[in-house]
C-alpha cells in the first residue's frame, strides 16, 4: 500500500472550516536576482516540495524567512505574495530577518546550540547569550506573523526546531488555534538535554503546542522525560501526554518517508543517461560501487565511514581496484568553524586515501561536491551496489529511503547506521553498522558486498514494501488524522461538562 497523496477533500474534511497556516524556517519558493532580472526559485527540499502541494489543495497561508534576496520587491505591505507565482494557490507570508539575526538564530542558536544538542554532542554546543537573544526574536517575528495570519480557529502547523518558542508566542495573541510541531531531528535523553542552558524555556515554548510530533517512539519518549523537568508539568506515560499551564499536549511518532513513487520512477527514467555515461568517463571506478550522500555535517559520519574503508583495503587488499566509494558530500553551514574545519579535514582524508591506495587506472574515493540534479543523484543511487549511510546520530535520514526506493534493478545492500531514527523501520533488512566500530564496520562492508543475490533481492523487497507503505503522504495523513482524533476528544469532554 502507497499512502495516499492528502487531497483538498481530506485535509479539509480534517480541518473542516479551520484555516491552515504553515511555518518553517525554509520557503517553498524564492525570489533571486539574476544578471538583473528576478526568478523563482522552487523547493530544492524533499519537505518543502512535499507539502507544497498539500497547501495548494488545502489553502491557506505558509510563513517562512525570506531568504531570497528579491523577495521583498514581489511582497505586498505585510510581506505576503500568492504562489506558486503562474496560478497563485496560497499565501507565502515572508519573515524579514536582519544578517546579524540570521547569524545568531540560524547559524548560532538553531546549528551551534540546539543541534549539538538534540545529536548528543554537547562539546560542540556554543552557548553564546547573543545566539539566544537572536532566536527569541527571530521566533517573536514568526509569531507575529503567525498571530496576524491565522484566526482563532485555524491549524498551525510548526516544522522543527527553528520555531520552538513560537507556540507558547502564537498563544498570547491567538490562544485558540490547533497548535502543531514537527521536530525533525533527534529528540535528545534528559541528561543530554538538560546541559542547554535555556532547556526550561525551550520545553515552556514546546508545550504551548497541542500535538508534537518526532520520528520515533524513542525520541517521544525521551521528551516525555524532558517534560518531567519542568516542576509544574504532568506528565501522563499512558496516554503519551503532557498537561502544563492548563492545556494537554499530546506527543506521537510520525516516522517521515519521502515520495518513494517518484523517486522510483525517477530511477527507472534516469537508466543509462548521460550523466552516468559522463561519470563513468570522468572517474577512474572499480567494478563494485559504494555510495554516500550527505551535507558536509559532522552527524552525518564521514571520517568514521573514510576510517572503515581504510581498514577494509588495507586487511582485505583484494577490494583494492575493485571497490570504489563515491562520496557526495555538499558544502553546509560553512559560516561555522566546526563545518569549515570538517569539510577540510574529509577533503583531506579522502586525497590520504586515493594517494595511499590509489592506481593509474582506479580512485578509491571519488569526491563530489556539487549539488547534484535530481537525475544525477537517481543514476548514482541506481547504479550502487551498496547504499552507506552512517551517521553518528540521525532523526531519521531520508537518503536511506531514497537510495532503496532507488533499486529497480539488481538489488544493492543498505548498510544502515543503527544511530539513525531510518534504523528502527529499517532496520532488519539492512545491515547494521556502528559508525565507530571501525573493524566491525569494514566487516559489514565485505558481508554486504559478499550476499548472493537472491537473498539482496529478499532484503531489498521488504525494504522497498516499507519504504512505499510509509511515505511522505502517509505521514500527513497521520498527523492529520490525529488532530481531528484529538479535536473529537476535546469535542466530547467539553459536551459532557456542559450537560453536567
Ligand atoms: C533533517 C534531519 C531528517 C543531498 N545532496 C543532494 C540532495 N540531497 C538531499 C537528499 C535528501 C536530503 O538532501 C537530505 O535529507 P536527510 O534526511 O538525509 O538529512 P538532513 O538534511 O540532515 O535533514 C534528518 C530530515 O531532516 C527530514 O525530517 O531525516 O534526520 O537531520 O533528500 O536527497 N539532493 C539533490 N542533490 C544533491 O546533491 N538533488
Amino acid at each position: 500500500m502507497t499512502g495516499e497523496r492528502p487531497t483538498a477533500e481530506t485535509v479539509s474534511s480534517i480541518l473542516g472550516d479551520r484555516e491552515l497556516v504553515v511555518a518553517s524556517n525554509r520557503q517553498p519558493y524564492s525570489h533571486e536576482y539574476e544578471d538583473e532580472e528576478i526568478v523563482v526559485n522552487r523547493p530544492a527540499g524533499g519537505l518543502t516540495s512535499a507539502l507544497d502541494p498539500v497547501v495548494q489543495s488545502a489553502g491557506g497561508t505558509w510563513v517562512a524567512w525570506a531568504s531570497g534576496d528579491a523577495d521583498g520587491e514581489v511582497t505586498d505591505d505585510d510581506g505576503r505574495v500568492g504562489v506558486p507565482p503562474e496560478n497563485p494557490a496560497y499565501d507565502l507570508r515572508r519573515v524579514s530577518l536582519s544578517d546579524e539575526q540570521v547569524d545568531g538564530y540560524y547559524y548560532g542558536y538553531s546549528n551551534q546550540v540546539l543541534w549539538p544538542i538534540c545529536h548528543i554532542d554537547p562539546s560542540k554546543m556554543n552557548a553564546r547569550a547573543d545566539f539566544w537573544q537572536h532566536y527569541r526574536d527571530a521566533n517573536r517575528k514568526f509569531a507575529d506573523a503567525i498571530a496576524d495570519e491565522a484566526n482563532g480557529e485555524s491549524v498551525v502547523w510548526l516544522q522543527d526546531y527553528h520555531l520552538a518558542l513560537v507556540p507558547r508566542m502564537v498563544r498570547e495573541t491567538r490562544p485558540d488555534v490547533f497548535c502543531m510541531q514537527f521536530w525533525h531531528i533527534t529528540w535528545p535523553s534528559r541528561d543530554a538535554f538538560q546541559t542547554c542552558p535555556q532547556y526550561r524555556q525551550l520545553l515552556d515554548g514546546l508545550l504551548a503546542n497541542d500535538l508534537i510530533g518526532f520520528h520515533t517512539d524513542q525520541y517521544c519518549q525521551n521528551f516525555l522525560d524532558c517534560a518531567a523537568m519542568l516542576p509544574d508539568a504532568r506528565v501522563d506515560r499512558a496516554t503519551r501526554s503532557v498537561v502544563y499551564d492548563g492545556r494537554r499536549t499530546f506527543v506521537r511518532s510520525f516516522p517521515l518517508g519521502i515520495d518513494a513513487t517518484q523517486r522510483r520512477q525517477l530511477a527507472i527514467s534516469s537508466a543509462d543517461n548521460e550523466f552516468w555515461h559522463e561519470f563513468k568517463d570522468e572517474h577512474d571506478l572499480g567494478d563494485t560501487l559504494a555510495l554516500g550522500i550527505e551535507r558536509l555535517d559532522y552527524t552525518k559520519g564521514i571520517p568514521e565511514r573514510l576510517a572503515a574503508l581504510e581498514h577494509l583495503w588495507e586487511t582485505r587488499p583484494e577490494w583494492q581496484g575493485e571497490l570504489t566509494y563515491v562520496q557526495k558530500a555538499s558544502e553546509s553551514r560553512s559560516q561555522i568553524p566546526e563545518y569549515q574545519a570538517l569539510q577540510d579535514f574529509v577533503e583531506s582524508e579522502i586525497q590520504r586515501l586515493n594517494e595511499r591506495f590509489g592506481t593509474d587506472n582506479w580512485t578509491p574515493v571519488v569526491y563530489l561536491n556539487e549539488y547534484l540534479p535530481k537525475d544525477g543523484l537517481a543514476t548514482l543511487y541506481r547504479e550502487a551496489d551498496l547504499g552507506i549511510v552512517s551517521p553518528r546520530r540521525d532523526g531519521m535520514n531520508l537518503v536511506a529511503k531514497e537510495f532503496v526506493a532507488s533499486q529497480v534493478d539488481d538489488p544493492g545492500v543498505l548498510l544502515l547506521s543503527e544511530l539513525t531514527g531510518a534504523a528502527e523501520e529499517l532496520g532488519d533488512e539492512a545491515i547494521l553498522v556502528h559508525p565507530h566500530d571501525t573493524p566491525g564496520f569494514a566487516d559489514a562492508i565485505e558481508s554486504a558486498l559478499s550476499l548472493p543475490e537472491p537473498e539482496r533481492s529478499r532484503r531489498m523487497n521488504d525494504l522497498e514494501r516499507l519504504v512505499h507503505s510509509n511515505d511522505v503522504y502517509a505521514w500527513m495523513n497521520a498527523q492529520f488524522r490525529t488532530v481531528k482524533a484529538i479535536q473529537r476528544g476535546r469535542d466530547v469532554a467539553a459536551k459532557s461538562v456542559k450537560r453536567q
